[in-house]
């Protein structure tokens, strides 16, 4: 394994060298990243001059996504954020012309910056309580380091508001936990395996693309693609079959399918009597009338026979195929207001079929849960008994950030939020409902505080901003939530200007707070260790050292007597209070209140997709012209059905205005078959590149989804009228 590493040691006779890194941005693939360095000589810094995908790696197979193949332009950038600034006396927060941000702001040094944010927190947590304090991150790294650790300590030990990081996943990760107990699923390799892969929810071409050539070997060996998608993603574009779903109504779908296969007796007995809970509840459920293909059809918007076909296909594929069939779950089905529901009932169907039991069947939603990093040590959350508080503090979800900017008791009860502290996160453009988002970061009296790479438009409210580290700069360990190696990822140079991380910047403002705990003194490696420092077995032999020198070393998962590692094949897999996979409670379909077929439909009749770019993440690598290039066709672009525009007066290449009760935003429309009747489509950017100065999530709301408190973006109905 890892044969070809030369790691961070052996520099070759040409003055270069390979480091291995890990891409840190919030995909499911983790890639091993090869990056060749040129090593400075008179006092010249080393350079970056190559990015690779790690050959070694089974699941990255030496190839990047298209983003992450041009990082070299988002490292070395000439609009990166590279020192401490404050903002110029007099000059009010809100939105920047894109590369004139700096002139709104002066530079400071580290020192001034640290201590002029320690004295604000004080003042602040003296005056308000140390709860009027709030942190918001996400995902802008997901290695274990980077994404939640000093950081945590620190906020912990100040007593600040805690935040629920639920802007992504919780739905569909507390469905997933729900019926399995952890976590866990089919791993990409075993893709290749599968008679049928359905794509749930999962742009796997444009999100998730290593899983790609795993789908693709499935292929080849006669297993069909099908997506279901209301959207026609590129995954879509090169599937067998494109099942064009009604936003929200995957639960009824999920309840047709198991429909079919109960009433043809299709279901694995043997299987599920050993390993599962509360079937004959969940048959009774599905074999309802109102789940009957003709019934369900009539919810999706999927024929009745597609429908019948895809159940008989799905829990005969064993049987017919020799291979069973693998569901790429994703977490498109969970931005939804229902959606913990909906993921929970497909969960259930590789339950109902047994496909566990074979190698390539089964599901994967995430895989994060796998990895026992030791998150209490890293992030100690006992410091927060050491606070001013001396007790637990509040819970701020970040799905609903606008309620607690504007709120007097932040939406919560309790002070008002007084201070933000930024970071690994873009709000003003990725939280929802940004009109409230932005007022309140527009409030004069709330002192924010912004550690990012560039000028975003979060950046634009700071009144201090302090400069961060790209992966190639940063030493971490990260494990993935699409497959199952972890990794530590080596810095390849130093960083750039004076970008500190995350560990540096929070040790040394704890320091300069009071806080006296020697946790404030521990670095990378003494992290790393922590992190690493756990009984469980799929951890046996993980250390520090063994992954500096291998690069990726895989979980120890149970396999059986032919070596093969099957989730879910026997009832010790599952984590569930009955230690069995639970059905119950069944699942029960409700549209979403705001959805065509919900309580709230009328006003605004077009159901709204607030997509993600297939080569931005997120915002991130949006501000950059090389990516913008790839990403030309959709950009302002509002994709829209010919009769929808018809309807109302619009051609392919009008200005049109779309808009809701929460805001409005200018696009230009799209007439491309891309999405079906009843549906528009535009993609998320950066507010300041999108005409008008608002982007897609000023339309969506901050209601949160049935379980989980997630955010709903994919719950939105909005109208669209010419401008
Ligand atoms: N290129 C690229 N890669 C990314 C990201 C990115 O922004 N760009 N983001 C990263 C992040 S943060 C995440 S969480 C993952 C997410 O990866 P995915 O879970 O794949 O995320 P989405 O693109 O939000 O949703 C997938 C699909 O669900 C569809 N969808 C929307 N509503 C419904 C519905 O009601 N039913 C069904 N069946 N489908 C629906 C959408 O049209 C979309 O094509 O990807 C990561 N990878
Ligand atoms: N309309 C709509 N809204 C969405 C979504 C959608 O599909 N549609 N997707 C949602 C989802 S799934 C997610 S996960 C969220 C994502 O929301 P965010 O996590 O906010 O994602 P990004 O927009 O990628 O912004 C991450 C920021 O972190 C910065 N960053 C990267 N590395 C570091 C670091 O080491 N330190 C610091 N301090 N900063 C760093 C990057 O420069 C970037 O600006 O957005 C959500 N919002
Ligand atoms: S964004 Fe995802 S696919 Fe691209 S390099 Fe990073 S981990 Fe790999
Ligand atoms: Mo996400």
């Amino acid at each position: 394994m890892a044969t070809n590493l030369a790691l961070n040691a052996a520099l070759g006779p040409s003055g270069f060298k390979t480091v291995h890194a890990v891409c840190s941005h919030d995909c499911p693939d983790s890639c091993g990243v090869l990056v060749t360095v040129q090593v400075g000589s008179g006092g010249a810094p080393d350079r970056a001059v190559k990015v690779q995908g790690d050959p070694a790696h089974p699941v990255t197979r030496g190839f990047l996504c298209g983003k992450v193949a041009k990082y070299l332009d988002r490292v070395y950038s000439p609009d990166r954020l590279l020192y401490p600034m404050r903002r110029k006396a007099g000059v009010a927060k809100g939105p920047l012309a894109q590369g004139r941000e700096a002139e709104a702001f002066e530079r400071i040094g580290w020192d001034e910056a640290l201590d002029q944010i320690a004295a604000r927190l004080k003042g602040i947590a003296a005056e308000f309580g140390p709860e009027s304090v709030l942190p918001y991150s996400y995902a802008g790294t997901i290695g274990q380091l980077g994404y939640g650790s000093m950081d945590r300590r620190f906020f912990y030990r100040l007593g600040a508001s805690q935040l629920d990081r639920t802007i992504c996943s919780t739905a569909g990760g507390t469905a997933l936990t729900s019926v399995y107990g952890v976590k866990l699923g089919t791993t990409p390799q075993d893709f290749a395996h599968a008679g049928l892969v359905v794509a749930w929810g999962a742009n796997i071409h444009g999100n998730n693309v290593h899983l790609w050539p795993f789908v693709e070997e499935a292929r080849r060996a006669g297993a069909r693609l099908v997506v279901i998608d209301p959207y026609k993603t590129r995954t879509a574009a090169l599937a067998d079959e494109h099942l064009a779903i009604q936003p929200g109504t995957d639960t009824a779908l999920a309840l047709g399918l198991m429909h079919v296969i109960l009433r043809e007796g299709l279901e694995d007995r043997e299987y599920i009597a050993r390993c599962t809970t509360g079937f004959e509840e969940l048959r009774a459920h599905a074999l309802k009338p109102e789940h009957t293909p003709e019934n369900v059809a009539q919810v999706t918007s999927i024929a009745a026979e597609r429908i019948v076909r895809l159940a008989r296909e799905y829990a005969g594929s064993f049987k017919v195929t020799g291979r069973p069939a693998a569901i790429r779950l994703n977490y498109g089905i969970q931005r939804s207001e229902n959606g913990g529901t909906a993921a929970r009932a497909v969960c259930m169907l590789p339950l109902l079929t047994g496909a566990w039991q074979h190698r390539g069947g089964g599901l994967q939603l995430s895989t994060s849960g796998s990895f026992p990093f030791n998150g209490n040590s890293l992030q100690m959350p006992e410091l927060m008994m050491a606070s001013p508080l001396g007790r637990t503090a509040r819970v701020v979800n970040m799905s609903q950030l606008g309620q607690a900017l504007t709120r007097e008791d932040a939406g919560v009860g309790g002070p008002p939020v007084k201070a933000l502290f930024v970071y690994n996160s873009n709000p003003a453009a990725v939280a929802p409902n940004q009109n409230d988002v932005l007022r309140g970061m527009l409030r004069e009296d709330l002192y924010t505080v912004v550690h990012e790479q560039f000028f975003t438009d979060t950046a634009d409210y700071a009144d201090v901003l302090l400069p961060a580290p790209t992966f190639l700069e940063t030493k971490d360990v990260q494990g993935a939530y699409g497959h199952l190696f972890a990794q530590v990822s080596e810095r390849a140079i130093e960083p750039l200007g004076e970008a500190r991380n995350n560990v540096t910047l929070f040790g040394e403002l704890g320091r300069r707070m009071g806080f006296e705990e020697a946790c404030f003194d521990d670095r990378e490696d003494e992290l790393i260790d922590q992190a690493l420092k756990t009984e469980h077995p799929w951890f046996a032999g993980m250390t520090r050292e063994r992954l500096e020198r291998e690069g990726h070393v895989p979980l120890q998962l149970p396999v059986n007597e032919d070596g093969v590692s099957l989730p879910f094949s026997t009832s010790e897999w599952f984590k569930t209070p009955s230690g069995r996979g639970e059905l119950v409670p069944v699942p029960v379909f409700v549209a979403p209140v705001e959805s065509r077929g919900g309580v709230d439909a009328g006003t605004y009749p077009l159901e709204f997709l607030p997509r993600k770019a297939d080569n931005y993440m997120n915002t991130t690598f949006g501000n950059l012209a090389v990516h913008q290039r790839m990403e030309s066709r959709t950009a302002g672009v509002l994709e829209m059905h010919t009769k929808d525009a018809a309807a109302r007066g619009i051609t392919a290449g009008d200005e049109v205005e779309v808009f809701n009760g929460r805001g409005k935003i200018a696009l230009r429309a799209l007439v491309n078959g891309h999405v079906g009747e009843g549906v528009v489509a535009a993609r998320l950017d950066w507010n300041k590149l999108s005409a008008g100065g608002g982007n897609v999530n000023a339309l969506t709301s901050e209601r949160l989804t049935d379980i989980g408190g997630g955010a709903t973006f994919y719950s939105t109905l909005v109208e669209v009228r010419k401008a």
